[in-house]
């Protein structure tokens, strides 16, 4: 579907910029209350953030069009992040901040005696993502707008983001989180730009009119795709990209049907079916295997993406399309897109397959998020069949070439074409979607050092053999911006007033504040201390509203805030906190250092031991915080419904980060990153990114412990985990204190399961045999704790050496080694 020509005719005219002083944004903001959405001033909040919002909107135009114009032009090498998650949390803070609005905008509001904050407050999250993952995709965005790359993303537009967590009786228990129920002010429909996605149907083999061998893909039932563009504004640099989602609606046949009286309960629940595409984001967030919805929204984000390119690459040579795109690949969710690329140049394109592999593997590029096995995405076979017939056939022919390929390369290697095939043998054959991803795609990457190694000497060790070249690391970054500017505005000034700005758009600067962790900067250091006790303060006022579980600001705030996995070991934390009340309880309040621990994270819905870990936490929580004994000397709280939002919260308070997944399975992490740039010394594991941030600053300033990689695989074989409760009374009592219902008097007998995975030899997660590491390490917290001065040192230290954890630079990697986009001039 080629552009309509008019707009080719008539070229895009350069917008004026709207006023920015704090009169005009009054006079905009009143105009919208008033006039557009029919509110007057002293209306609820949400309204004033949606006249706000509009104010801000129209301030983004005349940039976001200009910066369009510049993606347009031929020759443009664009780069397409395909994502089926993006949490973005709130916009505009952070639109304020990139566009240098909030002075203006604050003085504007406060001559309606309207307060910023408390407006700011009012925007909904946008949780169009689990965790880790859709996290990064927003960073990423961010980090590319502000290096002016043409990088435009590609998302769903959920009409349910992730579920809302409440707690009921310690039990997690989930809301839906209808986000769009009110108008969503950043985003901008827009229906002219809708693609056709087919579903179903079969294939019909036949020859064209030269007599080559075409397909067509009949009989399908088609599902259209509204594309509704969000503006990403780069940090004071007038570049505004777009985040482009997907809404699914039925096509003009079922509205059609509807007339017709005699099945119009069938069609109108075939528009259910359709528009339900788009309906909810799958809130787990390691794969749940086999549900044909999901497959279904993969295919959606993937074909209408793919065909928006080529809607805009209209009539050009195909010649150049290779030089022109290139699709990055936020795990294998997207990677039907191999397939997708392959179907539109063969058969709507009509090139032949070499060429057509030839553009495909040139454009591809595809990251792996994780190492788990039982997260690798597969589907059924006889799922795809039915649902995607077409793509089918085509990975049938990519795997056959493939294979036979690698046949010629290890001739008799029978297993090793078994280990390799696209389609994975059995009762239920499967597809493979990472080795789909793998042969598609010209690079490959993990996210952290150790990922990247573990992948390429374990999971994909035979691609590894075959295309060594392919595999790369991309360590992870977060955006300084929102978690370092925005989050933590009063470190942020410290910060500026002492080597002044320029660290928003280049973090490595802020190793110029290591001098300042010395001898002879006292000054510096109490206000390092206020800024973070006065962060400490607030946060504990959120946990107290939230929980009514009272923190003390000046006590050791330890942090653990991710989603709920085994893997990831709030467990290990759990059995701590359980040794550090039976400490108090043996030697006395006065033995332990005071203590305040914070968990938080949603846990999937159908993950019920995950559930059960959140039951766990918030009953030790209710014993240890209700003891007259204990005395608040350690204060345990879960935060319900941990999100963007409240990480801006958590991390500039945080004095402990803790990251604690048994090695080799955190694929990176990134909240660690949000504690360290803002202060926070980790107490970690050899794992993920902590492995490049223990380097980063020192062995001397963070806390790490337990087995490596290597020892946890070394020793999983014969793991005895008795062995580790005899050789130790203090896990024996933590044990017994669990066994014994110390936690659950009225409930006996509930976290028999939680015990008896911690004691089987096949706790895959060997929690047990990194306990006395932990508690060891957590003592030389204590220890530090006590040196007021050494830790202030530490924690200016961990800001000062966080420079490299910036997506900036990690975007800088992507764009040197794998997208080779120049940055647009405006
Ligand atoms: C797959 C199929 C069906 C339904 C859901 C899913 C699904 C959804 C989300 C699978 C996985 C995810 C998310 C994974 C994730 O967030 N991984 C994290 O990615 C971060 C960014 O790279 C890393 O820092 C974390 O280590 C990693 O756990």
């Amino acid at each position: 579907m080629a552009e309509p020509s008019r707009q080719d005719a008539i070229p895009m005219p350069l917008m004026k910029r709207l006023e920015n002083d704090d009169e005009a944004i009054g006079r905009a903001y009143r105009r919208y209350l008033d006039y557009y959405l029919g509110r007057y001033p002293g209306c609820d909040a949400v309204y004033q953030y949606e006249a706000l919002a509009y104010t801000l909107r129209e301030r983004i135009m005349a940039d976001w069009r200009r910066t369009w114009i510049e993606h347009k032009k031929p020759g443009t090498r664009r780069a397409y992040y395909l994502s089926l998650e993006y949490l973005i949390g709130r916009s505009l803070g952070n639109h304020l901040l990139n566009m240098e609005l909030e002075d203006p905008v604050r003085e504007a509001m406060s001559g309606l005696a309207l307060d910023l904050e408390e407006i700011e407050s009012a925007e909904p999250d946008a949780g169009l993502g689990n965790g880790g993952l859709g996290r990064l995709a927003a960073c990423f965005l961010d980090s590319c707008a502000t290096m002016s790359l043409p990088v435009l993303g590609y998302g769903m537009r959920y009409e349910y983001g992730m579920f809302r967590q409440r707690i009921e009786s310690g039990c997690q228990v989930e809301d839906p989180d209808h986000w769009l129920l009110d108008v969503h002010p950043w985003e901008i429909e827009r229906p002219e730009y809708k693609q056709t996605i087919r579903f179903g149907g079969r294939t019909e083999p036949g020859r064209d009119r030269k007599g080559r061998f075409t397909v067509h893909w009949v009989d399908t039932e088609d599902v259209l795709a509204v594309p509704y563009d969000i503006p990403v504004t780069g940090y004071r640099n007038e570049v505004v990209n777009t985040l482009r989602l997907w809404a699914a609606s039925a096509t003009d046949a079922f509205n059609l049907k509807e007339f017709n009286a005699g099945d119009y309960a069938d069609s109108v629940a075939a528009k259910n079916q359709a528009e339900n595409i788009t309906m909810v984001l799958y809130p787990n967030d390691a794969s749940e295997n086999g549900k044909e919805l999901r497959l279904r929204q993969q295919y959606f984000l993937t074909s209408a993406s793919l065909q928006d390119v080529f809607r805009q690459w209209g009539e050009r040579s195909l010649d150049d399309f290779a030089a022109a795109n290139v699709f990055q690949l936020n795990d294998t969710h997207p990677s039907i897109a191999v397939a997708e690329l392959m179907r539109i140049l063969l058969d709507d394109k009509r090139l032949d397959w070499d060429a057509a592999w030839k553009i495909t593997t040139a454009c591809m590029a595809y990251t792996n998020h994780t190492l788990l096995p039982e997260a690798l995405e597969r589907w059924p076979v006889r799922l795809f069949e039915r649902l995607l017939p077409r793509p089918l056939e085509i990975i049938y022919e990519i795997n056959r070439r493939f294979l036979t390929e690698v046949r010629s390369r290890w001739p008799g290697d029978v297993a090793r074409v078994q280990r390799m095939s696209l389609i994975e043998e059995g009762p239920e054959p499967q597809v493979r979607m990472a080795w789909l991803a793998i042969v598609g795609s010209f690079s490959v990457n993990g996210v952290a050092a150790l990922h990247s190694r573990l992948l390429a000497e374990g999971l994909f060790r035979d691609f590894h053999d075959m295309w060594p070249s392919r595999f790369n690391n991309k360590t992870n970054g977060v955006t300084p911006r929102r978690w370092l500017a925005l989050a933590n505005p009063d470190l942020a000034r410290l910060i500026s007033e002492t080597i002044g700005d320029g660290w928003q758009r280049d973090l490595s600067r802020l190793a110029e504040l290591k001098r300042y962790s010395q001898p002879g900067h006292e000054a510096f250091k109490s206000r390092w201390r206020d800024i973070r006790l006065a962060n400490k303060t607030r946060l504990a006022e959120l946990v107290r509203e939230a929980t009514g579980v009272v923190f003390d600001p000046r006590a050791l705030l330890e942090v653990q805030v991710k989603r709920i996995h085994e893997y990831k070991r709030q467990l290990l934390n759990v059995l701590h906190v359980i040794h550090l009340y039976d400490r108090i309880h043996r030697d006395g309040p006065d033995t332990v250092a005071p203590r305040a621990v914070l968990f938080g994270g949603k846990a999937a819905p159908g993950y019920a031991r995950a559930k059960e870990i959140i039951k766990l936490i918030n009953n030790v929580a209710a014993v240890i915080n209700e003891d007259p004994l204990v005395n608040g000397r350690l204060a345990v709280a879960f935060l319900p419904d941990y999100g963007v939002s409240k990480m801006m919260r958590i991390c500039p308070a945080a004095d402990l980060s803790v990251q604690i997944s048994t090695a080799g399975k955190e694929a990176s992490g990134t909240g660690n990153m949000k504690f360290m740039i803002n202060g926070a010394i980790t107490i970690g594991t050899y794992d993920g990114a902590n492995i490049e941030i223990l380097e980063a600053v020192g062995e001397a300033h963070f806390f790490r412990f337990g087995l490596h990689a290597e020892e946890v695989e070394a020793m999983r074989s014969d793991y005895r985990p008795r062995d580790f409760i005899e050789a130790d009374a203090e896990l024996a009592r933590v044990l017994h204190l669990l066994e014994c219902d110390h936690f659950s008097a009225s409930e006996p007998g509930i976290f028999h399961g939680i015990t008896d995975s911690l004691r089987s030899a096949h706790d895959p997660w060997m929690t047990l045999a990194d306990f006395r590491a932990y508690a060891d390490a957590q003592r030389r917290v204590e220890a530090l704790w006590h040196d007021r001065d050494a830790w202030t040192r530490s924690s200016i230290l961990n800001t000062a050496c966080s420079g490299g954890f910036s997506a900036d630079r990690t975007i800088a990697e992507y764009n040197d080694e794998i997208w080779r986009l120049e940055p647009i001039e405006l």
